[in-house]
C-alpha cells in the first residue's frame, strides 16, 4: 500500500448544482481547493459529471452499456465535462495548486485501465502535480461508446495504485439509516449493509438524472476499494472544514461514513 496516496473524488453533486442544468457550484470548488492546497501529500482527484455530463446523457440517452451511441451524444457529453473540468482545474489553479487534466481516454484502451499509464499519475504527484481526471464518455470498441462513472475510475486507479485513504466528496452528510428517522450510519459493516441496502438505494439526492447509479454505484465501488485494504470515507464536501479533518487525521467527530476494509462485501 502507498502510505502517502490519497484519492478524492469530487462529487458532481458537490462541484455543481445538480437542479440546474450546467451550473457549476464555483464557491464549493473553491473551498475544497484552499484546503487541498494547505495540505502536503501526494493526491490524485477524480470529479463526477453532476449537471454537465449526467444532463446531456440523459437528453442523449446514454448510459454505462457499451453501445453505438449518438454521435452528436457523445461529442456534446464529452465536451460538457471538458468545460466541468477546466472550471474545477482553474479554480484550483486559483488556490495556487498545481492541478494537471487528465482525461480518461489517456489511461484506457478499450475501456480496460492502462497500469503503466496509471502508475504514471502516481509518479506526477511527486513534484505537487495534482492529476484531475473526471468521469467521461469514452470508446470502448468499433463504434462503441459508454458513459465511465467517475466511481468506477476511483475503483481502477485504487486497485492499481493502492492508497492508503479513498475519500467520496457527496452533498449530504451520510447515509441514513431509512428515510423516516433519517439517522446517519456512521460506519459500514456486512449486516448493516444488507439491511440498509433499499435506503442506500433510495437516498440518493440528485436533481439532474443520474445516469451512473447515484449512490448505490458509489457504495458499490466503496466496498470494492474497501475489500483491497484501503479505507474508503465518505463526507459531506459541501462543508470543506470536512475534508481538511480526514486530511490531517484530526478528530472525526464531524458526521461521516466510512467503510472499513474488514468488514466486506464480497459479489
Ligand atoms: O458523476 C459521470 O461521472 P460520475 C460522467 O462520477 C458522465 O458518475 C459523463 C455522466
Amino acid at each position: 500500500m502507498d502510505e502517502k496516496l490519497t484519492i478524492i473524488k469530487l462529487g458532481g453533486s458537490v462541484i455543481t448544482n445538480k437542479n440546474r442544468p450546467l451550473t457549476p457550484n464555483k464557491d464549493a470548488i473553491r473551498k475544497l481547493a484552499r484546503v487541498i492546497s494547505k495540505i502536503q501529500i501526494p493526491l490524485i482527484i477524480i470529479h463526477g459529471g453532476g449537471s454537465f455530463g449526467h444532463y446531456w446523457s440523459v437528453k442523449y440517452d446514454m448510459h454505462t452499456k457499451p453501445e453505438k451511441y449518438n454521435s452528436k451524444g457523445i461529442s456534446i457529453v464529452h465536451s460538457s465535462m471538458l468545460e466541468l473540468n477546466r472550471i474545477v482545474t482553474e479554480e484550483f489553479s486559483k488556490e495556487n495548486t498545481f492541478p494537471y487534466s487528465i482525461p480518461p481516454f489517456s489511461f484506457l484502451s478499450e475501456g480496460k485501465p492502462l497500469k503503466r499509464k496509471i502508475k504514471e499519475l502516481k509518479t506526477m504527484t511527486e513534484n505537487k502535480i495534482i492529476p484531475i481526471t473526471y468521469g467521461d464518455v469514452v470508446h470502448v470498441g468499433a463504434n462503441t461508446y459508454s458513459i465511465v462513472s467517475g466511481d468506477v475510475l476511483v475503483t481502477l486507479l485504487s486497485n492499481i495504485l493502492k492508497p492508503s485513504k479513498v475519500i467520496f466528496t457527496i452533498n449530504v452528510d451520510g447515509l441514513f439509516n431509512n428515510l423516516h428517522d433519517k439517522k446517519i450510519i456512521s460506519e459500514i459493516n456486512l449486516s448493516q449493509f444488507e439491511q440498509q441496502k433499499k435506503s442506500i438505494i433510495t437516498n440518493t439526492v440528485c436533481g439532474v438524472g443520474d445516469v451512473t447509479g447515484g449512490m448505490k454505484r458509489k457504495m458499490q465501488e466503496a466496498l470494492k476499494i474497501a475489500d483491497k485494504g484501503t479505507d474508503v470515507i465518505f463526507i459531506n464536501g459541501l462543508r470543506s472544514g470536512n475534508l481538511k479533518n480526514v486530511l490531517t487525521q484530526k478528530s472525526l467527530k464531524i458526521r461521516f461514513l466510512k467503510v472499513r476494509n474488514e468488514l466486506l462485501i464480497h459479489d
